[in-house]
């Protein structure tokens, strides 16, 4: 019986290891298949975004983890507005995170939709990301939800092509 019990313990542990959250509040995740970034000028990149929609009426705090193609953790300068990862209409923002291992952590307030975009350098780079998501006092099973797409731009403001990312096949989580 005692083993059973460590198993269960072990499983319990392992099941919450994806997740950057502590228990006891409502939380979840999903995964972002598919990152491809390029930045040589404005008038030749590839930049993804990412709509992330707060569904519930009570704040979220957001946390995504980015990783390049070398599975390397990727942080910025800690603005919303340079850099290479960008939000727009989110709150508490932070990309360039100590002691938790996130690319960017940010606060989406009741029913809001934010905005994140990665600029990235003349090098093309390419990986996925993982969002995870909280909300504290609160037993709601799913809390975003979430898309994202990928620009080609060939001049200023002028985008080639677009396609499409899905994220968590277009259901909340
Ligand atoms: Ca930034």
């Amino acid at each position: 019986m005692k083993k059973f019990f460590i198993s269960l313990l072990a499983l319990a542990i392992i099941g919450n290891a994806g997740n950057l959250f502590a228990a006891g509040d409502a939380r979840g995740g999903a995964v972002i298949p598919h990152v491809l970034y390029r930045n040589v000028s404005a008038s030749e990149r590839m930049v993804p975004a990412y709509f992330i929609s707060n569904i519930t009426a009570a704040t979220i705090t957001v946390r995504i983890r980015f990783y390049d193609k070398a599975g390397a953790l990727i942080t910025d300068d800690g603005v919303a507005t340079s850099g290479t990862i960008r939000g727009t209409n989110v709150s508490s923002y932070d990309d360039n995170i100590t002691g938790t291992p996130a690319s960017v952590e940010f606060d989406l307030g009741a029913n809001d939709t934010g905005f994140i975009q990665l600029l990235g350098t003349s090098t093309t780079d390419y990986g996925y990301a993982v969002i995870d998501w909280e909300q504290l006092d609160s037993d709601v099973t799913v809390g975003l939800v979430a898309h994202g797409y990928v620009d080609s731009i060939i001049s200023a403001d002028t985008t080639y092509w677009r396609y499409a990312i899905p994220i968590n096949g277009g259901l909340p989580f």
